[in-house]
């Protein structure tokens, strides 16, 4: 049985960016150490579970769209109350927080016999809301799953998420499902009931469903994924649809078609250290 760790310049179109890849029994996952970053994950050869932009870079600290993205310390435009000049402030931090442009380091690794695993960290000091440093801890397990854990000890105000891109090969037979049936919806910024547990997407959708269980599966026409996750007092739904997705600089105009975020996270913004995780199980034969 193949276990092995090994680094690597450049994945697909990315050809000089460093990455690690994880290999066991037959699967495979590629990590960026810039943004500390999932690219891939085939539980099988060719069965490719997640999405990565043929447009996205990661030169002139551009997020890398696609993989695993990590959202840290704050989820979107950072939040009002810790920037108390808020519209100012939202201008002026990134999306998503800090850590999705910068390199993270490799810690530890770990080939055994029943897994592969490594562990990433970085050391933010620069944070607009607080003084001292923070460091954030990522482990990525393979086994015949693959566990992706955020770790920050700090007692601090953290909001986190793991934005994962799933591979859907065509999203007008895709279903996710049991979602709750209560979900604030981001583009209109209402509450929204439905009378179903599970979404087809057919427009743009961006959601936040705050009482997610432990466990979403996504079913598509070439793979159905469970997704198990921990820590989470949130899970996301975006898809940008046609006209967003055409407007963004690192997808191609189609992209929206082949994608979907459904992201553990934790919004609650309260001061405490995070633990947060998500296990990509691969269903399909
Ligand atoms: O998680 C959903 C979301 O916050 C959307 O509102 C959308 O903006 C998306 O993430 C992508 O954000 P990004 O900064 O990666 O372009």
């Amino acid at each position: 049985m193949t276990a092995a760790i090994t680094t690597t310049t450049g994945f697909g179109h990315l050809t000089d960016l460093p990455c690690l890849i994880l290999e066991y029994a037959g699967a495979k996952a590629v990590i960026s150490l810039y943004g500390g970053q999932v690219l891939s994950y085939q539980a099988k050869p060719g069965q490719e579970l997640l999405w990565l932009s043929s447009a996205a870079t990661w030169h002139n600290q551009t997020p890398i769209r696609g993989g695993v993205p990590i959202c840290w310390p704050w989820f979107g435009p950072i939040a009002t109350q810790l920037t108390p000049e808020s519209l100012h402030d939202q201008q002026r931090y990134t999306n998503h927080g800090v850590v999705r442009n910068r390199f993270w380091q490799l810690e530890q690794q770990h080939v055994l016999n029943n897994s592969v695993q490594v562990e990433l960290s970085i050391t933010v000091s620069d944070l607009p809301y607080i003084t001292g440093s923070f460091k954030l801890q990522l482990t990525v397990t393979l086994t015949n799953s693959l566990n992706i854990k955020l770790h920050c000890s700090s007692s601090i105000v953290q909001q986190a998420a793991l934005h994962t891109y799933f591979n859907t090969i065509d999203l007008s037979h895709t279903t996710i499902s049991p979602l709750p049936q209560r979900y604030l919806d981001n583009l209109s910024q209402q509450c929204i009931h439905t009378n179903s547990d599970t979404l087809t997407i057919d427009q743009e959708v961006d959601r936040i469903y705050s009482q997610a269980g432990p466990s979403i599966q996504l079913a598509t026409p070439a793979h159905d994924v469970l997704i198990q996750q921990q820590g989470h007092d949130a899970t996301v739904v975006w898809n940008p649809w046609q006209a967003k997705c055409a407007k963004l600089a690192d997808t191609n105009n189609d992209d929206y078609a082949d994608f979907v975020c459904i992201e553990s996270a934790r919004l609650t913004l309260t001061a405490s250290p995070l633990t947060l995780s998500q296990t990509l199980i691969n269903l399909s034969t």
